[in-house]
């Protein structure tokens, strides 16, 4: 017989995951009084935040609240057991072929159930398709242990919206929705994020509602993106400013939320989100045409940037085979080491593809720069193409890079100032512009 979770003491809180979600939230469940305990199978991670030495954490308030709290990290699983709430917040990638990828989150499952409770509240923050609750998680739980969802133990589902280096929207302030197996979860899971957080939380009927609103947000995003992409290839055939049309519409005060386009859309949410979503109805028989056409059009950005190299050469008489392009940026947005699904990496493959000789620099991205510096990545070289919007790049001044030998800018990012580049003799080409 399992044995009731120990509920009189400090209420204990156990986080699965510390990536950029988890880790905020066990440092603010800390904050907030409760006993927090982090749990993730990366032992030189835990070893790092039991001594404080956790490099990545950069913004202040959590690095102070990190420094002076009682947080721990572990990677012993029994320590969720006797915690009363465990928040899941694991990665939900897709594998190369854009199929969602559910193993991190099955094992931390697994893990759990393991160690399942009467009274446990389950928390899923990671990212899902509709149903991965209802069909995957709880058969995990329930079907090794014979505890019952909804009766022995809570499942809620509270979608993570965390945007990492937001000084306005904070773990604390920005408005969650939760959806949960029945009544008596969600209130228990309400009753937990309103003791950790002071913005609006709003409850949904089902799991399934709630895993589709952060679907539908990140979704929401990738079509808009994809619709001013293709703004942008027609607009560059049509020789108009793709970016001051999105600005002239943006003054319209309502019904129009600016977009802009780009070399490609990268990171862990925008691309990946709409598969699980595609893939799910698929399996259920809808096909989102829409939806996977948007993705196709946001995936074609990198070609089309590449193109656009190798045709501003060719304006310059400089046939690209053999020569030395430099691609500056990896990470797949400014002031960030993140790599995760960025352009840049099928931008380089098109351009080596094309003969290119590519050096590769991004300040943040060590590993994997080519050169170890800007001058040395820029120094003769024909042309650069921006891939991510570093400030270190907004500063190029078409002098520097007349200095250098570079003749041919292709801005990813549309972040330079197009027209001194053009009055200084530099064949630039934005995305669009
Ligand atoms: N991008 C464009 N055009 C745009 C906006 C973004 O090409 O108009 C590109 C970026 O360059 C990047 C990719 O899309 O490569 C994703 O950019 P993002 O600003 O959406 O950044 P993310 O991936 O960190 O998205 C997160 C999401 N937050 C969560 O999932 C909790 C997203 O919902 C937010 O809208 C976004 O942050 C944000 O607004 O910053």
């Amino acid at each position: 017989m399992r044995n009731r979770v120990n509920t009189n003491k400090k209420k204990k809180v156990a986080i699965i995951g510390l990536g950029y979600v988890g880790l905020p939230l066990a440092i603010l469940v800390d904050k907030k009084g409760y006993e927090s305990i982090g749990v993730d199978i990366d032992e030189n991670k835990v070893k790092m935040l039991n001594d404080r030495t956790f490099p990545f954490i950069t913004e202040k308030n959590i690095v102070r609240q990190f420094q002076k709290g009682s947080f721990k990290a572990t990677t012993d699983f029994d320590s969720i057991i006797d915690a009363e709430i465990i928040v899941i917040c694991v990665p939900t990638p897709v594998y190369e072929n854009n199929m969602p990828n559910l193993e991190p989150l099955k094992s931390a499952c697994e893990n759990i159930a393991l160690r399942l409770r009467k009274g446990h509240l389950v928390i899923l923050e990671s990212t899902v398709n509709p149903g991965v609750c209802d069909n995957v998680i709880i058969p995990i739980l329930e079907g090794k242990t014979g505890l019952k969802c909804g009766k022995d133990f809570y499942l809620a589902h509270c979608p993570e919206r965390l945007n990492p280096g937001d000084k306005k929207w904070t773990i604390e302030n920005i408005p969650r929705v939760i959806g949960s197996y029945n009544e008596k979860g969600l209130k228990k899971a309400i009753r937990f994020y309103k003791s950790i957080i002071s913005a609006e939380i709003k409850p949904m009927k089902s799991l399934k509602e709630a895993e589709a609103v952060k679907i539908v947000e990140n979704t929401f995003r990738d079509i808009n993106i994809a619709f001013v992409n293709e703004l942008a290839m027609s607009f560059s055939y049509l020789g108009i400013d793709v970016v001051n049309v999105i600005e002239g519409a943006a003054t319209k005060p309502f019904a129009f939320m600016p977009h802009y386009p780009g070399c490609g859309v990268g990171g862990h949410c925008i691309p990946v989100d709409p598969y699980y979503l595609i893939e799910y109805a698929k399996n259920v028989g809808f096909d989102h045409d829409f939806l996977s056409l948007a993705r196709r059009i946001n995936e074609k950005m990198t070609e089309f940037t590449a193109q656009l190299t190798v045709r501003a050469l060719n304006e310059r008489r400089i046939p690209i085979n053999g020569t030395r392009v430099a691609v500056l940026g990896l990470a797949y947005k400014p002031e960030i080491d993140d790599c995760r699904e960025s352009p840049a990496f099928k931008i380089i493959k098109h351009l080596k593809n094309y003969g290119a000789d590519v050096v590769v620099y991004d300040p943040y991205v060590s590993d994997g720069s080519t050169v170890s510096s800007l001058e040395e990545a820029i120094k003769n070289s024909p042309a650069i193409v921006i891939v991510t919007a570093h400030k270190v790049f907004k500063s190029l001044t078409p002098q520097e890079l007349l200095r250098n030998g570079v003749s041919v800018v292709i801005d990813g990012r549309n972040c330079l100032p197009k027209d001194d580049f053009i009055k200084a003799g530099i064949l630039y080409k934005g995305i669009g512009r």
